[in-house]
């Protein structure tokens, strides 16, 4: 069924008419129903899960589990097991660089990463690099932001070990082809490690058509909140991995001087977990799930080719990556010329509009595009043709107050 916007709209209570919200790739607004869970979660289930054998804390553990299923269903992994929740996509990222880079990538290896990446897609494996003795290699971006599949495959070189790329970029909303990748990477023999941040809350995701060994994401981006977020892995290689933080939760058995672990998943998951987080969780997928993500698909590419429309007609205004709409997955980063992208995202918040300026985390694209910043406005299938008239029509005044003629 078609998006009701307006009524879609009352569940948020952040999302007011007078504030245009145009920064849903840094995080989403949270659903009523996300709220809720969290606090129903507290009011009626809030025991420390795993430990206990009482009935509170029972429940705890099965709203925990719960979330793992549902994290499984809505990437179609085969197996919950195959699914570690962490805090968010970076630290998801950090574990496959310490478990897994830092123990099976050898000097003379090499690792692929795109120019394209998030710093929390390139940082870990930088570490990684400097400290095995492989070699970090980067696969540049067309100047529309594209990775073709010959340009990837060229790129995939014998010493290429793993690659970790990003599905849909942050600055340019590119879309690379993460299941034509996988094939390659796997053929080299490579491992292939999908950040999926960008896409989770746009298209379908499904890491059993993508064949990835690793996808991660944060909660928040998808409506969930803050300090959840999972690590999508092959079971094989979850359990040849060794586990990254050590402590209470993890173990199988302890002696003065040795430990045995926990079966996976749970050896990745030392400490208190974040149980209400998971809770927030389940229903942000299940709020997903019942809106459909074709249908949020289809209802964010009609704004996204509006908001594409809108701003490309704006003189002086330069728009980043493809020059096809349809390319950007929500994602439209600007230039005003003559205008520093600071004074751009103050001058529209003075108009109640929410967009974020900045390099992106993403200084190498950055470089690549000959730019130190820029602004990006972000839409989600909440945003109105509405709001994207205002923002338009506020970006189009933005010379005149920074006083020039035209
Ligand atoms: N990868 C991509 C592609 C991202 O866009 C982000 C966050 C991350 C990883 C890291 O996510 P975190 O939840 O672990 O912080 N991107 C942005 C952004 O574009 N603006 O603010 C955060």
């Amino acid at each position: 069924m078609a998006i009701d916007t307006k009524s879609i709209r009352s569940l948020f209570p952040l999302i007011k008419d007078e504030t245009a919200y145009l920064d849903n790739a840094a995080t989403t607004q949270k659903p009523q129903c996300v709220i809720d869970a969290v606090k129903a979660y507290y009011e009626e289930s809030n025991a420390n899960p795993m430990r206990g054998l009482y009935e509170l804390s029972i429940k705890a553990t099965d709203c925990y589990e719960g979330a793992r299923q549902a994290v499984a269903n809505f990437i179609n992994a085969s197996a919950a097991e195959q699914i570690v929740f962490t805090r968010n996509a970076t630290e998801s990222i950090n574990l496959v660089a310490f478990s897994y880079g830092m123990n099976f990538i050898k000097p003379g290896d090499s690792i692929l990463i795109s120019i394209a990446e998030h710093h929390s897609n390139l940082l870990p494996w930088q570490r990684v690099c400097k400290t095995t003795g492989a070699t970090l290699k980067y696969i540049e971006c067309d100047d529309e932001g594209k990775i073709t599949t010959d340009a990837f495959k060229a790129a995939v070189t014998p010493d290429v070990k793993l690659v970790a790329i990003t599905h849909v970029s942050n600055v340019l909303g590119t879309e690379n082809n993460i299941k034509d990748f996988s094939e390659i990477a796997h053929a080299n023999g490579a491992k292939i490690l999908c950040d999926a941040s960008q896409s989770i809350p746009h298209i379908k995701v499904d890491v059993s058509d993508l064949d990835v060994d690793f996808l991660a994401f944060s909660g928040h981006k998808i409506y969930a909140p803050m300090g959840i977020g999972a690590l999508y892995a092959k079971k094989e290689l979850l359990e040849e991995m060794p586990p990254f933080l050590m402590g209470g939760e993890m173990i199988d058995y302890v002696t003065r001087d040795s430990a045995t672990f926990a079966e996976v998943p749970h050896k990745f998951e030392a400490g208190t977990v974040n149980c209400s987080g998971a809770a927030g969780l389940t229903a942000a997928l299940k709020f997903v799930t019942e809106l459909g993500i074709d249908e949020i698909a289809k209802r964010e590419e009609e704004l996204t080719v509006y908001a594409f429309d809108r701003l490309s007609q704006i003189p002086h205004v330069k728009i980043f990556g493809s020059p096809e709409a349809h390319d950007h997955h929500g994602i439209l980063t600007f230039a005003i010329e003559g205008v520093h992208p600071h004074d751009v995202a103050y001058i529209l918040d003075s108009d109640k509009i929410c967009v974020r300026a900045g390099h992106h985390c993403a200084q190498p694209l950055m470089k690549h595009l000959g730019v130190m910043s820029t602004t990006r406005a972000s839409l989600s299938f909440y945003n109105t043709e509405d709001e994207i008239d205002r923002f338009a029509a506020s970006v189009s005044d933005i010379r005149r107050k920074m006083g020039y003629a035209e």
